[in-house]
Parts: structure tokens; C-alpha cells; sequence
């Protein structure tokens, strides 16, 4: 099982900055027990940031073949981008949706999501354990799309 993680734009400042919101860890702390966890369930992980909107679109493109699952937290591209969203259609890699906060407890602008639609399912609100619920999610994703 090889699972591709992708972070959209200003995750690289975890535990920076508004640690109120999105808590002390910072991202390289979260892949660290990410890895854990997935060594734990004989996963691989691939695990990549990036602020660019295109190269979140390449990435996806490219797990064509190499990837079992993409894991993504799209950031604030997840309330605005049709291009992430073609792209997760496109590849027909079982894609899971995450968050660190509870999107929809928030502004109105972040309680739509342009990706969801194209994902199997979302996991937010529980911090960054958001990230590890989605390791253990993938390992079920066979069960994705039966539910729709
Ligand atoms: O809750 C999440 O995981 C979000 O995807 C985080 C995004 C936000 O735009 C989404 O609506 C929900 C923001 C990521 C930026 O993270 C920062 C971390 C530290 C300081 C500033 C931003």
C-alpha cells in the first residue's frame, strides 16, 4: 500500500503561527508519526507540501500507477479550486479528504469544499490526528465510492 500525502499552500507554517487554530505541531512533526503509524500498517508514505497551486496538480497527475491512495489536505485550495478538483477526477486514485479543523464549525467560506464531491470521504476536525485516521482510513479504501 503506497500512500501519497500532499499539504496545500501555508501548512509549512505549522506550529508557527496560530497555534490557537491549527495547534503546536508543526509539519514535520506530523509526518513523523505519520510515517510511525504507516510503518505499523506495512503502508509507504510519500509525504509533500507545496504553496503552488499547478504543482499540487502535477503531483496529483503523476500518482497515476505509483499510488494506492492520495491523502489531501488542500488547504485554502480545497474552497476554491476547480483545477484540484479535475485533477482528483482525472487520476482514478481513491483520494481522502482531511482537515486539522472542523471546516464546517468555521466561516462561511471554508464550509464549501470544491474537492469533496470527487473524494471517498473527509476526515476533519480532530487536529493532527486528522492525518493518522486518514493512514488508517486508507487501508480501507476498497469500501470507497460503494457509498455514494
Ligand atoms: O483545517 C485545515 O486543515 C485547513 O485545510 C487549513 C487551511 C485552511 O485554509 C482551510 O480552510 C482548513 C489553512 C492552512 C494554513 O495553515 C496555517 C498554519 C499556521 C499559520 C497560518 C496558516
Amino acid at each position: 500500500m503506497k500512500i501519497l500525502f500532499l499539504n496545500g499552500p501555508n501548512l509549512n507554517l505549522l506550529g508557527q503561527r496560530e497555534p490557537e487554530v491549527y495547534g503546536r505541531t508543526t509539519l514535520a512533526g506530523i509526518e513523523a508519526k505519520v510515517r510511525e503509524r504507516a510503518a505499523q500498517l506495512g503502508a509507504d508514505i510519500d509525504f509533500r507540501q507545496s504553496n503552488l497551486e499547478g504543482e499540487l496538480v502535477d503531483w496529483i497527475q503523476q500518482a497515476r500507477g505509483k499510488f494506492d491512495v492520495i491523502v489531501i489536505n488542500a488547504a485554502a485550495y480545497t474552497h476554491t479550486s476547480i483545477a484540484l478538483r479535475d485533477a482528483i477526477a482525472a487520476v482514478g486514485v481513491p483520494t481522502i479528504e482531511i482537515h486539522l479543523s472542523n471546516v464546517h464549525a468555521r466561516e462561511k467560506f471554508r464550509q464549501k469544499s470544491l474537492i469533496a464531491p470527487v473524494c471517498c470521504g473527509q476526515i476533519i476536525g480532530f487536529g493532527s490526528k486528522s492525518y493518522i485516521l486518514a493512514v488508517e482510513a486508507s487501508v480501507h479504501v476498497k469500501e470507497c465510492n460503494k457509498l455514494r
